[in-house]
């Protein structure tokens, strides 16, 4: 799968694109990660990206001019179409049902602004879908564009080991993990449930399951309610 990833701070994502998973999917060639400085595309003669909001009021707002050719020469990059995706905090609310659906995408395409939001226009001359990574405000789409990246490439085949698959997850069968402990038996005059200890792979298996839907009921009551899976298969 391609990355384009759209950004006025491109450097924030190199350590991560190295690291951890998403490093891992680069190593084994299952991924590619172009990165693009909007500010390259302006043609501003200070190369200005953002400006001062029609209308008043605090902040400035990214222009079109730099995000529509910074989004029209990635675009034409690859021959490939890219799913193209707008962090934004207007948008639906990134869950695992939508990492898995893009996961199934060739190429995505992601922009992010940074303090700012877009000029309307933007959203409605490109092909964009837009999408928030949470009930919180950060300072730039970057976070959220790695939270999507991260997300997404681990369900890509081959990325993960199967012996870690990307169907046991939390969320795939929308509970929360049952508890889990290793060695040492006794930390600190605290133990182990004494099931754990058993070799009894059955009764195991029913406390975890047991402990899966203790804890999401205590917590995450919403995962339970019937037609609101997290997951799309
Ligand atoms: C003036 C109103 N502000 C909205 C609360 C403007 C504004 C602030 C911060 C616009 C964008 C941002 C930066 N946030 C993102 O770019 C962002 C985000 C988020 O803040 N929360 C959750 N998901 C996302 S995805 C992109």
């Amino acid at each position: 799968m391609r990355f384009d990833i759209l950004s006025l701070f491109p450097e924030i994502f190199d350590a991560f694109l190295k690291s951890s998973m998403p490093g891992i999917a680069l190593e084994k060639g299952l991924v590619r990660y172009c990165l693009h400085d909007i500010r390259d595309y302006s043609e501003d003669k200070h190369k200005k990206v953002d400006d001062r909001p029609y209308g008043g009021g605090p902040g400035m707002v990214l222009r079109c001019e730099p995000v529509v050719r910074a989004f029209e020469a990635a675009a034409a990059m690859d021959k490939r179409p890219a799913r193209a995706i707008m962090l934004t905090p207007q948008g639906k609310t990134f869950r695992q049902d939508m990492a898995a659906d893009l996961a199934r995408e060739e190429r995505l395409l992601l922009l992010c602004g940074h303090y700012e939001g877009f000029d309307e226009r933007i959203k409605e001359m490109l092909p964009i879908e837009e999408i928030s990574v949470g009930d919180y405000v950060l300072s730039g789409g970057e976070s959220a564009a790695m939270v999507v990246v991260d997300a997404v490439v681990r369900l890509i085949p081959g990325v993960l080991g199967h012996k870690d698959s990307a169907g046991n997850d939390s969320f795939s069968d929308g509970m929360l993990e049952y508890p889990q402990y290793t060695r040492p038996a006794v930390y600190r005059g605290s133990g182990v449930p004494e099931v754990l200890l058993s070799g009894n792979h059955k009764e195991i298996n029913y406390w975890r399951r047991k402990e899966a839907e203790k804890r999401t009921c205590a917590r995450r009551p919403d995962l339970l309610d019937s037609g609101n899976t997290q997951d799309s298969e």
